[in-house]
């Protein structure tokens, strides 16, 4: 970091492919102390070199790979790192999460991150070596599904190489293809995947050979090694390491928050077909990301006999959401996903809605509810943009505008929602409106706490819990870049990374730091997206009209919904709990109070104070 040797390389590797150039950038000290790193340098950067209004498929468009000040380090599962653009599907500010050995070898490669700009006139690949950074030729890889991809790329790189990659989806420029990491390990759901396609970049691979410089190697093994013993004892962990998130199935079965049909219900008649306790009977593998304590990562053999790794996300989006009650049969849509490299959350959201404008007359479609095989056609079709699929491949919000309706269109910003029905979990719906990518889950889960907490209420005290999760959630970890899992699953205090981050840095990082950092962050990805939309306005903070129109008919919650003004005025409470205007642009106080006085111009033009 600048003067601070500790926790940071204070390097970023900035590749532009258009003119095949590669420099250094020693970027300042105070951007390591104010943004930390991962999603902090990543909204930073963007908000800095991104052009204002670039196409996000275009070359202008920044794709950023970026390591935090722990990650890689020992301690519970720093094998993480965040990608981040423009998006493709949203507009605005992108990210996503990836367990991946890039990871790990970037740090040793000494770097902080790797931003990429330009496009490659050729199918190519970005390989760096510690100091050194290279194009190399990849047609022979284009067109090839992940899979066959990343065995290419091992043969040729090594085991242990750190690979990201794309698939046909990506290259095809859908705008839910993601960024692969391993086969089976897949992020980046604002199509991340289709930024890497539109710069003929196949893959990126790094390897590195230095140990990162920390400042207590001493109080770091420390605090690893108890950080791990407090996994490993937790009273949760035994079944973690059955289950993993699998077993959210039958929790939200009895929550009645499983999506099923297009998000119409909470719960699904065939869930015990798609349960983590099914998945255990016929589990074959456990896979996980570098680094891991708690691998999460259970492989079972799906319908045509092949290895699929399973997440609750994925088969509750590609089972009970498109009416299908067999695992192995989710699971096909799943490796299929995987191959191609596609967002199994977006496809199942943009597969549910096709399936009901199907059924309500409004599209043409050889598919229904439940019918694997034809909805399997289908992921191809949007794969390699094939006819209806080519509509498909532009995500549920675009397709169900040009069909004509877009009240079932389950998106918030363009982003599908993730496997949790709102109909009845209010403070959920709030966590998609405000999450900082358009309905993903992955910034405050909300819902587990919201179902014993006053459930049908729009409290202040629920706007608070938000916030809190999205600190810990959306800064620590998306900052200081490591899975979450440790914390939100086997209940281990965050205390632990706050120590490590400690002894990475030589810093005296404490949890209010890490909280403010957060909000710094939270408030510079809100400006780039009132930036890149030319303004804000409530109506883009909204959940999915679905929730607020047609009640539960069944399960234990028959006849919920959602009440729209109850909701906005807890809306309104979220922004002023964040010091963010009435119109859901911060406020220029709010900036300045973060050191975002740069922003304050773009803020005093588009926040409307009353
Ligand atoms: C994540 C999103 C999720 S969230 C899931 S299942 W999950 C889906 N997984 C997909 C997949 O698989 N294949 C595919 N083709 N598309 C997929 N899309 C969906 O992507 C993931 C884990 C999980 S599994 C979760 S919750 C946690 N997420 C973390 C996070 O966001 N931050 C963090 N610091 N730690 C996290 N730990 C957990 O990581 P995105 P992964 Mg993922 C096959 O990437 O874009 O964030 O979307 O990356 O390495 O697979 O780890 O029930
Ligand atoms: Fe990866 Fe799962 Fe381990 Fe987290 S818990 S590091 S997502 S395998």
């Amino acid at each position: 970091m600048g003067s601070n040797p500790y926790g940071w390389s204070g390097r970023i590797l900035w590749a532009d492919l258009s003119r095949g150039e590669f420099r250094e950038w020693r970027y300042p000290g105070e951007m390591a102390r104010l943004f930390i790193g991962g999603r902090g340098f990543a909204a930073k950067i963007l908000w800095e070199f991104l052009e204002p209004g670039a196409d996000p498929l275009g070359p202008r468009n920044l794709f950023i790979a970026a390591v935090g000040p722990i990650t890689g380090l020992p301690g519970p599962n720093t094998g993480k790192l965040v990608v981040a653009a423009k998006s493709p599907l949203t507009g605005g500010y992108g990210d996503g999460n990836i367990g991946s050995w890039a990871a790990v070898q970037l740090r040793a490669a000494g770097w902080d991150a790797i931003v990429v700009e330009g496009a490659a006139e050729k199918p190519s690949i970005l390989v760096v070596e510690d100091d050194k950074a290279w194009l190399e030729p990849a047609e022979d890889l284009w067109g090839l599904d992940t899979f066959q991809a990343y065995d290419r790329l091992v043969e040729r790189y090594g085991r242990d190489a750190g690979i990201l990659l794309i698939g046909p989806a990506g290259e095809n420029l859908v705008r839910f293809a993601t960024v692969v990491a391993q086969k089976g390990r897949s992020g980046g759901r604002p199509g991340l995947g289709a930024v890497m396609g539109s710069k003929r970049l196949k893959a990126i691979v790094v390897r590195g050979s230095r140990r990162p410089e920390v400042f207590d190697r001493d109080a770091l093994m420390k605090a690893a090694s108890e950080a791990i013993r407090a996994v490993r004892q937790s009273p949760s962990y035994g079944f973690w390491m059955r289950q993993g998130t699998m077993a959210t199935v039958e929790w939200a079965q009895e929550a009645s928050v499983l999506p099923a049909y297009n998000f119409r219900e909470g719960v699904f008649e065939g869930y015990r077909g798609i349960s983590g306790s099914y998945m255990e009977k016929i589990e074959v593998d456990l896979r996980s990301c570098p680094l891991c304590v708690m691998p999460c990562g259970h492989v079972i053999e799906d319908e045509e006999g092949r290895r699929v790794e399973l997440d609750y996300e994925n088969v509750a989006m590609l089972g009970s959401n498109l009416g299908i009650s067999r695992l192995e049969e989710a699971a096909v849509l799943n490796r299929l996903a995987d191959l191609y490299g596609l967002d199994t959350i977006s496809l199942g959201g943009t597969l549910g809605y096709a399936l009901e404008a199907a059924e309500r007359g409004k599209l043409e479609l050889d598919a229904g509810w439940g019918e694997t095989r034809k909805i399997a056609g289908l992921v191809q079709d949007i794969a390699l943009r094939r006819g209806v699929g080519d509509l498909l491949a532009e995500g549920s919000a675009r397709a169900s505008r040009k069909i004509g309706e877009t009240w079932y269109a389950m998106h918030v910003k363009g982003l599908e929602v993730s496997a949790y029905d709102c109909h009845a979990a209010p403070g959920m719906a709030l966590a998609y409106a405000t999450s900082p990518i358009g309905a993903h889950h992955k910034d405050a889960w909300l819902i587990a706490w919201e179902v014993q907490h006053g459930r049908m209420e729009y409290s202040r005290e629920k706007v608070r819990k938000l916030i809190e999760l999205q600190r810990l959630r959306g800064g620590l970890f998306e900052t200081a870049v490591a899975c979450r899992f440790p914390v939100v699953e086997t209940g281990i205090d965050p205390e632990y990374f706050i120590r490590l981050l400690r002894a990475a840095t030589g810093l005296d990082i404490t949890m209010e730091y890490m909280n403010e950092v957060a909000d710094r962050v939270y408030a510079l990805i809100r400006m780039i997206w009132v930036r890149e939309h030319g303004g804000w306005s409530i109506e883009m903070d909204m959940p999915p009209e679905r929730w607020f129109r047609e009640p539960l008919t069944k399960g234990p919650l028959k006849g919920a919904k959602l009440d729209r003004d109850r909701f906005l005025e807890m809306l309104r409470m979220y922004y002023e709990e964040r010091g963010w205007a009435p119109n859901g642009v911060p406020l220029p106080e709010t900036l300045r109070r973060l050191g975002l006085e740069d922003a304050v111009p773009l803020a005093e033009k588009h926040a409307q104070r009353g």
